[in-house]
């Protein structure tokens, strides 16, 4: 069976976290994907938080499978020789350096369209252009600039920001996106263009609710958010609404049995209006069917507090997962806070491949998160990363064609950071 994108060829100038997201998601799907890196220290996240003393850490195991590496020193004149050939061909570069530094390599977005019309050159920075453009971007910062961070946590407690890489993972995923909808372009264009993805847009792009949330306050106060019920005036943006859900449907994070020794025995449970019966039902308060003051949504929004310290009263008597079966016997929408230690040992996400457990020379056997997309035929098989320059002789001979003499002068420039051979006697 042929995979999605086999056949498509990636130059893979990434670092860090945002642009490896994107290129592992196309390798998943069968594009070669080569990833150059530095000779001698590559991917800088090869050595951060490392746990196995010499092996490459987690943080790039986790986050480039699928990929093969090459070693080249950009600032020697060898290196970019090369990284021109590739620049011939390959279908996409993809980088997500700092801004300016691929116009200081030369690779000015005119050049590379000059020298392969289809290219396409994917770009992820943190900002679009602005005030901000040449600031150089992490995950948080992304998350605070991209209105995230204003809108988590509790109202009178500091801006939060989450656990989910929103602002790095979630660009990778924005700019994979563009990148196959920029492939399949070219199939009628004939031709490669640019995709830029920022990574304040990709913050603020899931956000998107909260920006609603901005407009409605124009036209009075949210009245889903527990502080309408509290009395608590609005000021003039979107406030931070804790665990609340923003949608129609109210919700809130409640503790279960067990709650007072284990931080996650929660569950997280929403007061879905076709099924109030049922929940006033199991809650045992059967009367609020017909009470005017409980009986609709509008009616209930002004008493949250006291509705969700009920419902409470009700789910600190059970576990966590005793609760989910019970709910679920009446379609009451309501999901367990699984800790990262229960998701690592869920039978089920093992069984999709969603996590999965890789062999790796150095380290040996971790878990990962697999694919999260499932095609039905381009399956994902998990392969681990590629050692650093464990595939440059491959990719120079095999994928570039260069002749061994062209090999042994750039080995011996320095450029991929091999030592040269020595001539057999
Ligand atoms: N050989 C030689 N030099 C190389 C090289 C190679 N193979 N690959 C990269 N370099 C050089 C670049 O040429 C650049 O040098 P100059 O500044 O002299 O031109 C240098 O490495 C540094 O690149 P950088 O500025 O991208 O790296 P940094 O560590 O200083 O910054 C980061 C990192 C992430 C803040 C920055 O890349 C960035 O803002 N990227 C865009 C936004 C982004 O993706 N952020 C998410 C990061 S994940 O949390």
């Amino acid at each position: 069976m042929t995979k999605a994108l086999e056949g498509v060829r990636i130059l893979d100038f990434t670092h860090v976290q945002s642009g490896p997201t994107c290129t592992q998601l196309l390798a998943w799907f069968g594009a070669d994907v080569i990833k150059v890196e530095r000779p001698g220290s590559g991917d800088i996240t090869r050595g951060q938080l490392r746990d196995v003393p010499d092996a490459d850490s987690l943080y790039f195991t986790m986050l480039n499978h699928n990929k093969r590496s090459i070693t080249l020193d950009t600032k020697n004149p060898k290196g970019m020789e090369v990284l021109w050939e590739m620049v011939k061909i390959c279908d996409v570069l993809v980088e997500n350096f700092a801004p300016g530094v691929l116009d200081r390599m030369g690779l000015t977005w005119k050049k590379l369209h000059e020298v392969n019309p289809r290219l396409i050159v994917a770009s992820v920075k943190g900002f679009g252009p602005g005030p901000y453009e040449d600031c150089k971007v992490y995950e948080n910062v992304a998350q605070c600039a991209g209105g995230a961070a204003s809108t988590t946590g509790f109202r009178d407690q500091v801006p939060l920001v989450t656990g989910a890489q929103i602002g790095d993972s979630g660009t990778g995923l924005h700019l994979a996106l563009g990148i196959v909808t920029a492939l399949y372009h070219r199939t009628h264009s004939g031709l490669g263009q640019k995709v830029d993805c920022a990574m304040q847009d990709g913050v603020l792009n899931l956000c998107r609710v909260k920006l609603r949330d901005q407009q409605r306050l124009a036209h009075g106060p949210l009245k889903e958010y527990s502080q309408f019920g509290e009395g608590v005036p609005f000021g003039d943006a979107v406030p931070r609404a804790g665990n609340d859900s923003g949608g129609g449907q109210p919700g809130r994070i409640l503790k279960c049995k067990g709650w007072e020794t284990d931080p996650n025995a929660y569950i997280y449970f929403i007061t879905q209006a076709p099924v109030w019966e049922a929940i006033c039902d199991v809650i045992g308060e059967p009367g609020w069917k017909t009470d005017p003051n409980y009986a609709t949504p509008p009616a209930r929004l002004p008493r949250l507090n006291e509705i969700f310290g009920r419902i409470e009263q009700w789910t600190m008597t059970k576990t966590k997962f005793e609760a989910m079966d019970q709910l679920n016997k009446y379609d009451i929408p309501c999901g367990p806070i699984l800790s990262m230690k229960e998701i690592a040992e869920e039978k089920s996400l093992r069984e999709t491949g969603t996590v999965v457990e890789v062999d790796h020379p150095k380290r040996g056997k971790y878990l990962s998160v697999g694919n999260p997309i499932k095609l039905s035929n381009s399956p994902t098989e998990v392969k681990r990363s590629p050692l650093l320059g464990e595939h440059t002789e491959e990719i120079l001979r095999d994928v570039l064609k260069l002749d061994e003499s062209r090999i042994a002068a750039i080995t011996e420039s320095g450029a991929t950071g091999a030592q040269p051979r020595v001539a057999a006697e």
